[in-house]
């Protein structure tokens, strides 16, 4: 067998959820409300839309839609401020070595985000070229749980499902490689994770021999 990778972004390979937790807290401060990181946690891999109207819905306001359009256009900008300052710094432990370990032994790797800025956190971090294909928010119409962008992925790596592996650190990115009919390793632990095959605190422990055996299994 010839196995593929699919990798989550935010979460996975970087650590992005700091620079949600803060936009989206200033967004809600101005409405008037608080948000915790408790609540933050429960937006990873929750797609921009969906992650506002669980927010409004926390702080018990309703806004129409334009004003949604405009609140989530405003907290973007603040996100992208912050992450256009990224450096190569900010990729995870083990990202690195596991995507040369992948590309050294000729296995195919593909993006699986629900970001729409996954575009400009590749280029900061240097991870771009890591990558056969991309599939990001800007490539999707329906988000994780959904298995659409996990699909799309196999595809444009001309993969079969059942030869994929999927990293995911998001209960919904867990819950969407499952629905691909993918094996999945979970960045996270299984009480946060349910569902996925293995889990890891991070990239550092995880080796392609590993993976081959998983898929074989
Ligand atoms: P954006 P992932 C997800 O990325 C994040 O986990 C989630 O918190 C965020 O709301 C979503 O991207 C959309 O991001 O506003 O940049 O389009 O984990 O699927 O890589
Ligand atoms: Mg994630």
């Amino acid at each position: 067998t010839t196995i593929a990778c699919i990798f989550d972004l935010d979460g996975v390979l970087v650590d992005t959820a700091v620079y949600h937790y803060q936009a989206w807290k200033k967004l809600a401060n101005s409405l008037g409300f608080d948000f915790t990181e408790a609540q933050n946690e429960q937006l990873k891999g929750v797609n921009r839309m969906r992650s506002l109207d669980m927010i409004l819905n926390w702080g018990g306001v309703t806004k129409t839609t334009a004003e949604k359009e405009e609140l989530a256009t405003l907290k973007n900008s603040w996100y992208v401020a912050m992450i256009n300052k990224m450096s190569v710094s900010e990729v995870l432990p083990g990202s690195l070595d596991l995507l040369k370990a992948l590309k050294a032994q000729g296995i195919k790797i593909a993006l699986g985000s629900a970001s729409k800025n996954s575009g400009l956190i590749l280029e900061r971090t240097e991870l771009g070229h890591f990558f056969d294909a991309i599939v990001d928010g800007n490539a999707v119409t329906t988000s994780k749980p959904d298995p659409e962008v996990f699909i799309k992925g196999a595809e444009l790596l001309n993969a079969a499902a059942a030869d994929c592996i999927v990293f995911e650190d998001a209960a919904a990115g867990v819950q969407a490689a499952i629905a691909a009919k993918m094996t999945v390793i979970g960045i996270g632990t299984e009480e946060n994770l349910p569902g996925a095959d293995e889990f890891h605190k991070d990239l550092s422990t995880v080796t392609v021999q590993e993976l081959i055996n998983l898929v074989k299994e």
